[in-house]
């Protein structure tokens, strides 16, 4: 396909050394030719950087450096020339608008990753895993978005669907062929050996995916307590940061406060909440029915209990409520002794306003997650909730087809399941997405990009 030239700005808007001005198209290559006064552009080698100016009209624009990719060899596939100019967004935008008015069209939002994914060069799982790499912020996020770029999670889809198309090429011969005889052994028995062990493999690879998710999007850590415990204490001390109020009074956070943390590899997503207690004001109420959704969305829950003071009915209430999370017990103001030696359970016991106890703490959550079935590296290959959905609908359309095989419904009602399964696969890589999906992917990225 050959597509329109596109423009765009790859570098972030502001002041800085160096700007960087792309183009990419059918035209790239001549459009940058006319204003470009230096080495004749038409005449350039495919991956060669050449000095010059950049003049449009009469005027010169900027001093520059022109680099040169011709196609298939390009980020797009497509001609591709890349101008690097002076940082300055005066310069950035009069390049950009002389490329307009010679007959370029400014690039939407993720416009040449989506040119690389329309001609074949990347599939959607490497166009979303460029975004997590500009995302990254740890590195195990880096780690986890460089193995989908090289294309390991692509690897894993397809060789899924190609088992999934040797069981429905095999029930198309069967339906087309029924005379055949080695045809007739197509039967469900055989149907259902083989999508067991594909429905075992996809959902192995679900329940791997909670650690690749976590990485990539943090683990979401929720501070849970009644009122007055230090929650916003111990959200600043961990955070190093006077980013929660804190005061005396019971009921002091209404609404939710996020912060962000690195933890060795990983982030954490802290989320201090208003304490969970009977209250009568309107305001606080809400804030508590945001602490309950927060709670239920959580992938850890820090429970703070006070642990100069003995146990009050309102703690125990929130020791049973996240008994089945994924919990750390803390035991703040441990600086005013300790009294609390009620639960079974291990308590860390902190001091959010001394610091007393907060690397352990941190030791405690980095234990939790890598420990044993949460190594990054090793075991995450998906993580992206969007493909993780993918593969649980693929797994929902698989049990349909074993419920159908195993009731002995035709084998052509149950083929229909098999392709559902297909098409949900087909969705990760971009196979068989809707125009709707890749526009919504593409349009979250940065523009330039
Ligand atoms: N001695 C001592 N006091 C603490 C400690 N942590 C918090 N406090 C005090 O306890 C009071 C309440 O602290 P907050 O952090 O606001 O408590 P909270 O749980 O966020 O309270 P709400 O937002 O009202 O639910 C403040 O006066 C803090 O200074 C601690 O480790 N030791
Ligand atoms: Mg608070």
């Amino acid at each position: 396909m050959i597509y329109d030239t596109i423009v765009g700005v790859a570098t972030a808007v502001g002041y800085s050394a160096i700007n960087v001005v792309r183009l990419s198209g059918v035209d790239a290559i001549e459009l940058s030719s006319r204003v470009f006064k230096g080495k004749n552009l038409l005449l350039a080698d495919s991956h060669t950087v050449h000095y010059g100016f950049f003049r449009y009209g009469d005027e010169t624009i900027d001093e520059v450096m022109a680099t040169v990719f011709r196609a298939p060899k390009s980020f797009t596939t497509e001609d591709v020339v890349e101008f690097s100019t002076h940082g300055g967004p005066y310069i950035a935008q009069r390049i950009v608008t002389a490329f307009l008015a010679i007959g370029a069209r400014l690039a939407e939002p993720g416009e040449f990753t989506r040119r690389a994914y329309l001609n074949g060069r990347i599939d959607l799982t490497q166009a979303e895993s460029i975004m997590d790499l500009i995302n990254a912020k740890t590195a195990t996020q880096l780690a986890l978005a460089h193995g989908s770029l090289s294309g390991t999670v692509r690897a894993a889809v397809e060789s899924m669907q190609a088992e999934l198309l040797d069981i429905i090429a095999a029930i198309e011969v069967h339906i087309d062929y029924p005379e055949y005889d080695d045809a007739e052994v197509v039967t469900n028995a055989i149907v259902i050996s083989k999508v067991e062990l594909l429905h075992a493999k996809i959902r192995e690879a679900i329940e791997r995916s909670v650690s690749g998710r976590i990485i990539r999007d943090g683990i979401k850590t929720v501070i849970v307590g009644k009122p007055n415990v230090g929650k916003s204490s111990l959200l600043n001390s961990l955070l190093k940061e006077d980013k929660a109020i804190v005061t005396e009074i019971s009921g002091t956070t209404r609404d939710l406060v996020e912060g962000e943390l690195r933890l060795g590899g990983l982030l954490l997503k802290l989320i201090d909440t208003a304490g969970i207690r009977e209250t009568t004001d309107l305001v606080e109420k809400i804030g508590i029915e945001r602490t309950k959704k927060a709670l239920s969305e959580a992938d850890l829950v820090l429970l703070v209990l006070d642990s100069s003071k003995h146990l009050t009915p309102e703690d125990e209430i929130l020791i049973s409520l996240t008994e089945p999370k994924n919990r750390i017990i803390v035991g703040n103001k441990v600086d005013l002794g300790g009294l609390l030696h009620v639960l079974e359970e291990t308590i860390v016991p902190v001091s959010a306003k001394t610091g007393i106890g907060i690397e352990r703490l941190e030791q405690a959550v980095r234990d939790k997650f890598l420990g044993v079935g949460y190594n990054p590296s090793e075991q995450a290959l998906f993580g992206n909730v969007r493909h993780i959905g993918k593969l649980e609908e693929a797994s929902a359309a698989l049990s349909d087809v074993l419920l159908a095989a195993n009731a002995g419904e035709p084998i052509d009602m149950v083929e229909i399941d098999l392709k559902r399964a297909w098409h949900a696969l087909g969705e990760i890589t971009g196979d068989v997405a809707t125009d709707d999906l890749v526009t919504a992917l593409f349009a979250k990225f940065c523009l330039g990009k």
